[in-house]
């Protein structure tokens, strides 16, 4: 039946294979991805007892983790806080040996926790999910796969990740390269040997400044190509002792609270004090202080860096001395400190000897706004002014990020348009989780929710658990269909916005604001509200029946009729960002 009502819906060759095969699977949600947040996201679903199916475009679990294998990858959120919090045996089980794990060590982790909650079963890998199509009538996704396979699922969730579509320069003579290039998110499984070799790296955000000291170690000659210089932070790494290991796993709950309840996730609040208030003498030993321990959470030592120019020049000043300090050739400092951007208007890295490898004879800088790439060629990269002979070419150039990897199959909408078309001004959501025209539809730490300002943890978390209790809360009260209201994510958007403004990201030009793609909107596509205050509105939604969902008895086009109260606008109004970097939401300190 399900196959007839599908067929007459969608397009023909969609289902091309399908006709041949006739093998639809029906499942209650295909999860698309299995990285931290489709895994999550398939544990909050099965305990609702629902039939899961993830999807996998590549071979293994661990989405980015499982890409980004190059040199020196590791997170910039200690591993305690960059874990799952859902089951206290794993968090008393799984040790850490660093406080910031490398990727392999992440990789480890991720695939315990498959092993230990038999998660593989359900996960299908070397499928890409190529397109969806919302079934107005049936009330049902249907899905196509890379693999041939097809689906039928009441939900689809994507958990695609926000940094998981690689961008890559089309320089001249690219194919005329006789050596290796790699992509640091498509880092080869096989091991790397830099060994007697002469290697560039494009880019410098955190991929390119954690490889460089530690690629400058192995190869003979290193050569990084910098267009922007950026900030960086001590990533204040150390190994976990047993004793740490003790006293964290004691007090793991207060933890969690302690993060859950911190703007960023990260379990620090910020300073109470501006910037300005303090004397230069206080500003100098606070910074030193945080200097050294704080890692990213550098940013918040006063609560205003992120506010206001001025508190922020104190900070940037700071680091540019710091940065400055380590560096041995002043014609080097000059174009390795960073001076065009606030301090974290733009994502800063957390590095472990990155300014120091420029000491080495071994490495070399080329400023790519001064001398530009001319082209590739066979033998390495020709500059304006000179031919760099290589072996080896890595792009650390990032990625297309929020919208690329959620944009790249063709997700087809209640009347026909796709997701593309519906986001071609900038993505739409209402909480970040959802969007108005794609029933049934749930994003997964996307655009709209605050994800990469935050310990991305914390929220992929919260929203598993989110959707998972809709999701209960619609079978308790025979709801088929939900759909976000129009004016909710209007709502949604002009909150987003009106916070970013309070903020100094707008100045900068920045991945979290489409500028690292040419020609991609110029939207701010994070909430800067912080995952506390995020926190509250999800609960605040649900307590008021899923304000901003309309939820249906059938699907509309089936003359579904709305069951829930609080279908209409959210109350999402603007409150003082400072207020709510300090304490909460509602603007209560704590
Ligand atoms: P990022 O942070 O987006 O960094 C990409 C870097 O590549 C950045 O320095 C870019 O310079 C540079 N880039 C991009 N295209 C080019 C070209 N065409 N020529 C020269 N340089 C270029 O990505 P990462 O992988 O380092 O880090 C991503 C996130 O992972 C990070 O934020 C953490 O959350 C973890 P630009 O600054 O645009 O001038």
């Amino acid at each position: 039946m399900i196959i007839v009502q599908l067929i007459g819906k969608v397009q023909p060759e969609f289902w091309a294979r399908a006709l041949n095969s006739m093998a639809i699977k029906e499942v209650d949600v295909i999860v698309v991805g299995a990285g931290f947040g489709g895994l999550r996201a398939l544990h909050a679903l099965r305990q609702q007892g629902k039939k899961v199916q993830v999807i996998e475009a590549s071979e293994d679990v661990g989405g980015v983790w499982h890409h980004n294998g190059y040199p020196g990858a590791r997170c910039d959120v200690e591993s305690y806080d960059y874990s799952y919090s859902f089951s206290p045996e794993l968090e008393q089980q799984w040790v850490w040996s660093e406080r910031y794990a490398t990727q392999p060590e992440i990789l480890r982790y991720i695939r315990h926790v498959v092993e230990r909650f038999d998660m593989r079963k359900d996960i299908r890998f070397n499928c890409r999910m190529e397109r969806a199509q919302y079934d107005a009538q049936g009330g049902r996704w249907a899905v196509a796969c890379s693999d041939g396979s097809l689906w039928s699922a009441h939900y689809l969730v994507l958990a695609v990740g926000q940094l998981s579509s690689p961008k890559t320069p089309s320089l001249p003579g690219q194919d005329k390269f006789g050596g290796q290039i790699i992509h640091s998110a498509l880092w080869p499984k096989e091991p790397v040997s830099f060994a007697g070799k002469r290697v560039a790296i494009i880019g410098t955000g955190s991929s390119g400044m954690q490889m460089t000291p530690v690629i400058a170690r192995q190869a003979a000659h290193l050569t990084v190509f910098q267009r922007t210089p950026n900030y960086s932070v001590p990533a204040a790494n150390a190994p976990v002792s047993p004793e740490e290991d003790r006293q964290v796993k004691a007090n793991y709950r207060q933890r969690r609270e302690q993060a859950w309840n911190s703007p960023t996730g990260l379990g620090f609040l910020p300073g109470k004090k501006s910037a300005l208030e303090a004397s230069p003498q206080e500003r100098a030993e606070v910074y030193e202080a945080a200097w050294s321990r704080l890692g990213y959470g550098f940013a918040l030592t006063y609560f205003d860096i992120l506010l206001n120019k001025e508190a922020n020049d104190t900070a940037a000043e700071f680091i540019r001395q710091k940065i400055a300090s380590v560096i041995e050739k002043p014609q080097l400092r000059e174009k390795l400190v960073p001076r065009d951007h606030a301090f974290a208007a733009r994502r800063p890295s957390v590095d472990d000897g990155y300014f120091q490898a420029f000491n080495r004879d071994n490495v070399q800088l080329v400023d790519v706004r001064e001398t530009p790439i001319v082209e590739l060629t066979a033998s390495g990269i020709r500059t304006q002014t000179e031919e760099h002979h290589l072996d080896t070419i890595i792009f650390a150039t990032g990625f297309d990020a929020f919208t690329g990897s959620l944009l790249k199959p063709e997700i087809i909408g209640r009347e026909g348009l796709t997701l593309k078309q519906k986001w071609a001004a900038g993505p739409v959501t209402h909480l970040g989780v959802g969007t108005a025209g794609f029933p049934n539809l749930f994003v997964l730490v996307g655009p709209g929710s605050p994800s990469l300002l935050s310990n991305v943890m914390v929220s992929i978390e919260e929203q598993s658990d989110w959707f998972a209790q809709m999701i209960h809360f619609m079978d308790l009260h025979g709801v088929r269909e939900v759909e976000v209201t129009q004016a909710a994510e209007q709502a949604w958007v002009a909150h987003v916005n009106a916070r970013a403004q309070e903020t100094l990201y707008l100045t900068a030009d920045s991945y979290y604001n489409g500028a690292e793609v040419a020609g991609k909107p110029r939207v701010f596509m994070p909430y800067t509200g912080g995952v506390r205050g995020y926190r509250r509105l999800l609960r605040k939604c649900a307590d008021h029946g899923y304000e901003g969902f309309a939820m249906r008895d059938q699907p509309l086009d089936s003359g579904g009729q709305i069951l829930n109260s609080g279908a209409g606008v959210a109350d999402v109004a603007p409150r003082d960002f400072a207020a709510v970097l300090v304490g909460d939401a509602d603007g209560v300190q704590r």
